[in-house]
C-alpha cells in the first residue's frame, strides 16, 4: 500500500493519462471512478453532468447502451471536459491483437476516439498492448491490465497475477495501472491500483459480485481508485451517494497517507 501522496507519484508515471489521473485525483480531492452502467443514453448523460463534480473517472460498457448513437460521444466529452474526469471503457479487450485493433478504433462505438482509458485482459499477452499502442485514434491513450478480478471463483491464480504485472513493466508509457483487489506492485508507485467490487454495503450480488467497503480496499488493500457502480446507481438519490463515496474514499486515502 503506498504511504506516498498522488502528486509525488504523478512524478514517477510515465502514462500521460496516469499523471492527468494523478493531477485530478488530488486537485478534485477525489479517488472515485463511477461506473455508469446504465442502458439509456440520457441516463448516462445526466448522471455524468450530477456527478461530474464528485469523479476522477466515469467508466462505461458502452456495448450496454440499448439506444447507442455515435451522437452520444460529443456531449459525454464535453461533460468530461467541464467537470474535469477521464472518459474510461471498460471493454476488457482479450482478444488476439489484430481483432483488438478494430475492436478498439472500428465499428460503431470508435472507442480510440473517446476513451482515454481502456481496460485489457492480459490473457492473450502482449499484442493486446501493441494493438492498443498502434492503433489510430486519441492521442492520449492508456490502458488498465486486469490482474485480478473481484468475481467469486474467477479462475485468475497467482502465476497469472505476476505475469500480468511482468507485462507491464514492458510498457510503461501506456500501461495506466492494474485492476486488481491486492496491493501487488509496491516497486512502481507510478502505476495506478483501480479497485472494483466496492460498497458501503458489503453484501455481494447474486451473480459472484464480491464487494468490500471502501475503508477496507483503500486501507487494507491498497486501492488508489475506487470503482462503484451499483452503489450509486441504485441509490434512491445517486448524487447524495457519489458525494458520500467520495468523501469516504478521499478520508480513507488521507488516512492511509498519514500512518
Ligand atoms: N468490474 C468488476 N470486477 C472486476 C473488474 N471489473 O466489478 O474484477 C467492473 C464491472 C462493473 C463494475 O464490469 O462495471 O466494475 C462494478 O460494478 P458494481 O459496483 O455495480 O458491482
Amino acid at each position: 500500500r503506498f504511504k506516498m501522496p498522488f502528486l509525488d507519484r504523478s512524478k514517477l508515471a510515465k502514462n500521460p493519462v496516469s499523471i492527468k489521473l494523478f493531477g485530478i485525483m488530488s486537485s478534485k480531492q477525489t479517488t472515485l471512478c463511477l461506473a455508469a452502467d446504465l442502458t439509456d443514453s440520457t441516463k448516462i448523460l445526466n448522471l455524468a453532468e450530477q456527478v461530474g463534480p464528485y469523479i476522477c473517472a466515469l467508466k462505461t460498457h458502452i456495448d450496454i447502451v440499448e439506444d447507442f448513437h455515435p451522437n452520444l460521444i460529443q456531449p459525454l466529452k464535453d461533460i468530461a471536459k467541464r467537470h474535469n474526469f477521464v472518459l474510461f471503457e471498460d471493454r476488457k479487450f482479450a482478444d488476439i491483437g489484430n481483432t483488438v485493433e478494430m475492436q478498439y478504433s472500428k465499428g460503431i462505438y470508435q472507442i480510440s476516439s473517446w476513451a482515454s482509458l481502456v481496460t485489457a485482459h492480459s490473457l492473450t499477452g502482449k499484442g493486446v498492448l501493441d494493438a492498443i499502442k498502434g492503433a489510430p485514434g486519441n492521442e492520449e491513450r492508456g490502458v488498465f491490465l486486469l490482474a485480478e478480478t473481484s468475481a467469486a471463483g474467477s479462475l485468475i491464480n497467482d502465476t497469472y497475477t505476476k505475469a500480468t504485472l511482468k507485462l507491464t513493466a514492458d510498457y510503461p508509457d501506456l500501461v495506466s495501472g492494474i485492476v486488481c483487489q491486492n496491493p501487488l506492485f509496491s516497486d512502481s508507485p507510478g502505476l495506478i491500483q483501480l479497485t472494483p467490487g466496492v460498497k458501503l454495503e458489503s453484501k455481494g450480488d447474486n451473480l459472484g459480485q464480491q464487494y468490500n467497503t471502501p475503508d477496507y480496499v483503500v486501507i487494507e488493500k491498497g486501492a488508489d481508485i475506487a470503482v462503484v457502480g451499483r452503489g450509486i446507481t441504485e441509490a434512491a438519490d445517486p448524487v447524495t451517494a457519489a458525494k458520500l463515496y467520495r468523501d469516504v474514499l478521499w478520508k480513507a486515502y488521507e488516512k492511509r497517507i498519514e500512518n
